[in-house]
């Protein structure tokens, strides 16, 4: 392998100063790897995550949160959109990218393969899920590539808006009647564990994190960012009296955090390695989604080929 000390050293100084990384810039080959396997599985993500509220959409239980929902799930297939967009100037094709997502070779966030049983999953989902995406999107809008950095600016702002309606329902439920309270909190209790997984597997098991820290990709590491998240989101919800599934969970005065009790790293494992609760169901929806578009990207493919000045 050709080693190119000066292209990397200076590469590296490049991002010591705080310039951006451009797409026609010379980087190393490994930094274009790690991006493009980060924002592409970011890209999936949006997009499967786009699932298990879209559901809800025919159920909300009013026109406001109708339309609060489907401009929601809309806004994650443009988030989507966006990402497939900052990894093709990498180098990447859409048609690499959705081929590894669908033949099941590509990760996408865990936390989309758990089933949104009942309408207060929507609202916790916008609540907890969003705002763990809001604290760890905000770190890489910091990050060394310009495309993906200025993605996020675009896409935090509107993850902004996911989490305040989530809040807002959850606020709502928690002070509903006994039955609402009861839902609201139950969802809680199956969303807290795979939100906590959200920010990826303790920073010892975490092979990625040294070489995304180096190169000014990430920039807090994943253990870092899930305490902010804890530290923020658990005194918000004894507020609202709801509690959290952990008999562990307690406040360390010396150190002003509070700790979690262990995180079942095997049921992260099993589920981003394809065997959780809804993976097939999700896998199946997107291949039928792609199947269902398929005529619309032949009638694009033969619309770009016609002559020039000839008819579609
Ligand atoms: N799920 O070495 P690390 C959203 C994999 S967007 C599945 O620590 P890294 C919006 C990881 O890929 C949510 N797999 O990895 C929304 C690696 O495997 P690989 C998505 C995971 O990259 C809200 C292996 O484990 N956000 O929610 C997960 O340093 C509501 C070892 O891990 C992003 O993708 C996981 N949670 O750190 C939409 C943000 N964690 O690839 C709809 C960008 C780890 O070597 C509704 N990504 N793995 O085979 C990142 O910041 C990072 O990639 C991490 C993981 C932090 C996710």
């Amino acid at each position: 392998m050709s080693v190119e000390p000066d292209r990397i050293k200076e590469f590296e100084a490049r991002i010591a100063r705080g310039e951006k990384i451009e797409p026609g810039d010379w980087m190393p080959d490994e930094y274009r790897r790690q991006l493009i396997r980060m924002i592409s599985q970011h890209a999936h993500s949006e997009v499967v995550g786009m699932l298990p509220e879209g559901g809800w959409i025919t159920r909300a239980p009013s026109l406001r949160r109708k339309m609060i929902l489907l401009a929601k799930v809309q806004d994650e297939a443009g988030h989507g959109e966006y990402l497939y967009h900052a990894a093709e100037t990498l180098g990447a094709t859409r048609e690499e990218m959705l081929e590894a997502l669908l033949s099941g070779k590509a990760k996408y966030s865990n936390v989309f393969n758990y089933p949104t049983l009942t309408w207060a999953d929507v609202g916790v989902i916008g609540y907890l899920v969003d705002f763990a995406a809001i604290l760890n999107q905000t770190m890489l809008a910091h990050c060394s590539y310009g495309p993906y950095a200025r993605a996020m600016l675009r896409i935090c702002a509107e993850e902004n808006f996911h989490k305040k309606q989530g809040q807002d329902q959850v606020i709502r439920l928690a002070r509903g009647t006994p039955r609402q309270r009861a839902m609201v909190q139950d969802a809680i209790n199956r969303w807290w564990w795979p939100t906590l997984m959200m920010f990826g597997p303790p920073d010892k098991d975490s092979p990625n994190s040294a070489v995304l820290i180096r190169w000014g990709i990430k920039t807090r590491t994943n253990d870092d960012l899930r305490q902010s998240f804890i530290n923020q989101i658990v005194p918000e919800l004894h507020e609202l009296g709801l509690s959290l599934p952990d008999p562990d969970l307690h406040y360390d005065e010396a150190g002003g955090n509070w700790i979690h009790g262990p995180i079942d790293w095997e049921e992260f494992r099993r589920v981003i390695h394809g065997n959780g609760p809804c993976n097939k169901e999700r896998m199946e929806a997107r291949q039928q989604a792609h199947e269902d578009g398929r005529w619309v990207r032949q009638a694009l493919a033969a619309y770009a080929a016609r002559p020039a000045g000839g008819k579609p």
